[in-house]
């Protein structure tokens, strides 16, 4: 099949579900099209059958503002007829699905009809609940996808919950991509460099916005080290990371922390951890929580949205309601007090993360893209 791929293109987990995606799909022999303002971060290397194809908004003096979607709709239907697409494959709802939408109307005009599938990843959902300026044109454009999915039970029920959707909404979760590897690798080396005492380290990887609650990571770090020895890695940036730094110096935790800003081998990183942190305010899914677990470490999170699909509690990790930091530092002793209870949670963080390999989660695509072809 030839299928465009719309994504955001930064370090957001949407943008690197779509990647690996497409990445997976081109694997199989499929003509992948991405097609974004930037070159998505996961898409770093030449790939056989991969195509990118920029949108690239002119700073033209008369808008304040670029019309951005325009664009998009216009680079839409260059790239589909151009490229003979066969299917489009949007994520995230604002505004690819009505900017998708926008672009089959142009191109049935012309006689060609191209499906589109919207996958709906989260904030796209939750953030309207906040601002209902948005909600006419996402209710519109979820109902116009001739297909809709989103990354978990709870993302659907809140799609249901805050717009009139009249479509079908199908749930194909997030997914990690363990391919042959039948246990998570560890580079010592760099286990050894950062933690030179053998402190326990624990993690956090976000876009540092205020619904990760990154000064709860803080407090959940402090309250564990006060107990044991432990390092702090803070991976990612974003509007929260200045703040956190603040803190951290405040608290006297410096000595123990390493802010990594945005690495690119997030996997060598995670895989030194023995404890990821994701205690956020809400999360659709929680994506950076299951890569945390395919390298085989166990996850103390919130409880909220979507993460209790993805996070076992008392097996690949604890879950606690959000801000609820003393449960969360003593589930995170419990788990660290030892190094057989350590073992025995790595595990399972990694037998869990088994079950959202892509080799389950591609057919599941595929099929719906078939299903759609099959229907025009
Ligand atoms: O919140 C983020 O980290 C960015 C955002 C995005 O769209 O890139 O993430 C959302 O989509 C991810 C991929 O499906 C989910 O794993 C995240 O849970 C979700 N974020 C929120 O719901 C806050």
């Amino acid at each position: 099949m030839n299928i465009g791929i719309v994504c955001y293109p930064t370090f957001g987990g949407s943008g690197v579900v779509a990647t690996e995606l497409g990445k997976a799909l081109a694997a199989k022999g499929h003509q992948i099209h991405f097609i974004s303002y930037q070159q998505p971060v996961r898409l770093d290397t030449f790939l056989e059958n991969i195509h990118y194809h920029e949108v690239s908004v002119s700073d033209y003096p008369l808008f304040d503002y670029q019309p951005y979607e325009l664009v998009l709709s216009s680079k839409l239907v260059d790239v589909a007829k151009h490229e003979n697409l066969d299917i489009l494959h949007v994520h995230y709802a604002i505004p690819h699905a009505s900017a998708a939408y926008m672009a089959q109307r142009i191109l049935e005009s012309e006689g060609i009809y191209i499906p589109f599938i919207t996958t709906l990843h989260g904030t796209d959902i939750t953030l309207v609940g906040r601002d209902s300026s948005f909600e006419p044109v996402i209710t519109f454009a979820i109902n116009q996808s001739d297909a809709v999915t989103a990354v978990s039970e709870s993302l659907k029920q809140d799609t249901l919950n805050h717009f009139k959707v009249t479509s079908k909404i199908e749930v194909i979760p997030n997914f990690v991509c363990l391919g042959s590897c039948e246990d998570p690798v560890v580079d010592t080396e760099l286990k050894e460099h950062m933690a030179p005492n053998g402190e326990k380290i624990l993690a956090h990887v976000s876009n540092f916005r205020k619904v990760k609650r990154i000064p709860d990571v803080i407090e959940v770090f402090e309250k564990v080290r006060e107990k044991i020895p432990a390092k702090l890695m803070l991976v990612g940036d974003g509007p929260e990371r200045h703040q956190a730094e603040v803190m951290c110096r405040e608290k006297g935790l410096t000595d123990d922390l390493y802010i990594l800003g945005k690495v690119q081998d997030t996997e060598r990183v995670l895989g030194i951890a023995d404890l990821f942190l994701l205690p956020s305010e809400f999360e659709s899914f929680g994506l950076a929580a299951l890569e945390a677990m395919s390298a085989g470490v166990p996850v103390i999170s919130s409880n909220t949205g979507g993460i209790p699909e993805v996070n076992k509690n008392g097996f690949s990790g604890y879950l606690s309601d959000v801000g609820d930091v003393d449960t969360m530092a003593k589930n995170a002793l419990h788990i660290l007090k030892d190094d057989q209870t350590l073992s025995q949670f790595k595990l399972q963080a990694f037998e869990q993360a088994k079950k959202f390999d892509i080799s389950k989660i591609l057919p599941r695509y595929e099929e719906l893209y078939q299903k759609l072809l099959n229907r025009h």
